[in-house]
């Protein structure tokens, strides 16, 4: 472990599973009572930083997992330095379910479901962010460049710049970035703004997020802008748009394994090999329209246009915030919707919709990608959306379509999606039947010119736009 890195990553979670101690593998910390077993967790953004961080000797700070007032020490792992923030209970539930995920999460996606704003989260944000801040400013070698991730630290760059002038600090928001009129509803507004501009870089998914940023700066704080550049403090802040990837080469690896080819078909064969298999996979959440796709494939069901078993739906829906009420009550809705298609148009051991509220290995997911003839992606409103991405580049058989909604920052690139408005059933209804039966040439000729485009743009091309960027910035 070094003391200090010359490229920090600070994001909420580090890129690290504890797993138990009796699990053979892992890297081993500490000893006796506190000797603990970690892997790396799978992800784009620790695949895309990994090498950098190699390279430069890099420190990634998070939390590990666990909740406690004390974290593990610092340890390494495949070469990255792991540097672990404490997050109590109350930490998790004020600032990470409560300000991230019931205030700043709801009112980031064009308030889908209505923000809950309350102060004693707002106080436990500005506190664990300072933790994080604090973390990094005891890490960076003097003149690194450090990166901050997303819309949980957002407090981040303005805390960091304060205790450390000398670093270069870059900042990516992973979710969209609202509209003037509803940003200005966030109670903590102007110090979150102030936040952000402590970056020299803040990147976003789309051109329009960056538009946003820099239409509510002037507005909000009268800070003049030229181009993409912001005129703060006498200093100059940049925002500009990256649409982040995935990893293409390790879902092609995947989609290419012959156990995940013969699980595909094993899925198939599960499902009664029907004729047309539809799939969604998404984490649990209110933000990307599940129950929008069921109750457009149930009136397509009810009018006839589609019947089981000829037709099946397979929804993925990964466990996710679960102590969050707007989750909760989620479930419920969507647990409701499932019962009642099924109720209405399965029969005994052949039901309409398979619901799996579970997670899966990305074998298994990809396997699910290669079965599906028709991936459903139907975000109220979305960051990016890497489920699309990945779907696309499993598919090396060129098989396959995919619905996407229009308020995904992926569709931004993947205009050769049937796209649709999530929020207009008939459109989804409209855009799930042209892609069930779209001639397999135009299917073929549509996810091969996306592929092309995904191959050109992963995430590694992501990270290494944002860096030379941030690099470039005075
Ligand atoms: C945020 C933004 C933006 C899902 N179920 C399982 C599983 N997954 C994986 C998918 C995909 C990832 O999780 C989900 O990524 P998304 O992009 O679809 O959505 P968010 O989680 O909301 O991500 C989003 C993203 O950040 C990156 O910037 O695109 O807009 O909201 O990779 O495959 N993975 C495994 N088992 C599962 O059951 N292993």
């Amino acid at each position: 472990m070094v003391d200090r890195s010359p490229f920090v990553v600070v994001a909420n979670r580090l890129p690290v599973d504890e797993i138990p101690n009796d699990t053979p593998g892992g890297r081993v910390t500490g000893t006796g009572d506190q000797q603990r077993r970690w892997r790396r967790s799978p992800g784009g953004l620790v695949t895309a930083l990994h090498p950098v961080l190699v390279e430069h000797h890099g420190t990634w700070i998070g939390w590990a997992g666990t909740p406690g007032d004390v974290a593990p020490e610092p340890f390494e792992l495949d070469g990255i330095n792991i540097h672990p923030v404490p997050l109590s209970e109350d930490d998790l539930e004020r600032y990470y379910e409560g300000q991230s995920n019931a205030t700043i999460w709801p009112l980031y996606h064009d308030n889908v479901e209505p923000p809950v704003f309350r102060r004693r989260w707002r106080e436990a944000y500005r506190v664990v962010n300072r933790r994080y801040a604090e973390a990094a400013a005891a890490v960076a070698a003097p003149g690194a460049t450090v990166w901050v991730q997303d819309y949980q630290l957002q407090l981040v760059p303005a805390m960091l710049r304060e205790l450390r002038p000398d670093l270069k600090i870059g900042f990516f928001l992973h979710i969209p970035f609202p509209p003037i009129e509803l940003f200005m509803q966030l109670p903590q507004r102007a110090e979150v703004l102030r936040g952000l501009l402590g970056a020299d870089l803040v990147g976003f998914q789309q051109r329009l997020a960056a538009q946003n940023f820099l239409r509510l700066a002037k507005h909000l704080l009268g800070t003049p802008y030229h181009g993409n550049v912001i005129e703060y403090e006498g200093r100059q802040v940049k925002a500009d748009a990256f649409p982040i990837s995935i990893d293409v080469g390790e879902m092609e690896r995947l989609a290419d394994n012959p156990l995940v080819r013969e699980r595909a078909k094993q899925i198939r064969a599960e499902l009664g090999d029907p004729k047309t298999v539809i799939l969604g996979v998404d984490r649990l959440d209110y933000t990307k329209g599940i129950e929008h796709r069921l109750k457009a494939f149930r009136e397509l069901l009810a009018a006839g246009k589609l019947t089981v078993p000829e037709s099946v739906m397979v929804q993925v829906a990964t466990p996710s915030r679960e102590r969050v009420e707007h989750y909760q009550a989620l479930r419920i809705k969507v647990e409701r919707e499932v019962g009642r298609i099924n109720g209405d148009f399965g029969r005994v051991g052949v039901p309409a919709v398979h619901y799996l509220h579970q997670s899966y290995s990305r074998s298994e997911l990809a396997a699910l990608y290669c079965a599906a003839d028709v991936m459903m992606v139907t975000p109220l409103r979305d960051g990016m959306n890497l489920v699309a991405k990945e779907y696309v580049a499993a598919r090396l058989d060129h098989g396959g379509a995919l619905v996407l909604s229009e308020f995904a920052g992926a569709a931004g690139e993947m205009r050769q999606a049937f796209l649709c408005n999530p929020h207009d059933l008939d459109a989804v209804k409209d855009a799930l039947m042209r892609a069930v039966t779209v001639d397999q040439h135009e299917a073929r000729r549509r996810i091969g010119v996306m592929q092309r485009h995904l191959r050109r743009h992963d995430v590694a091309r992501w990270a290494s736009d944002f860096l030379t960027e941030l690099g470039a910035t005075s």
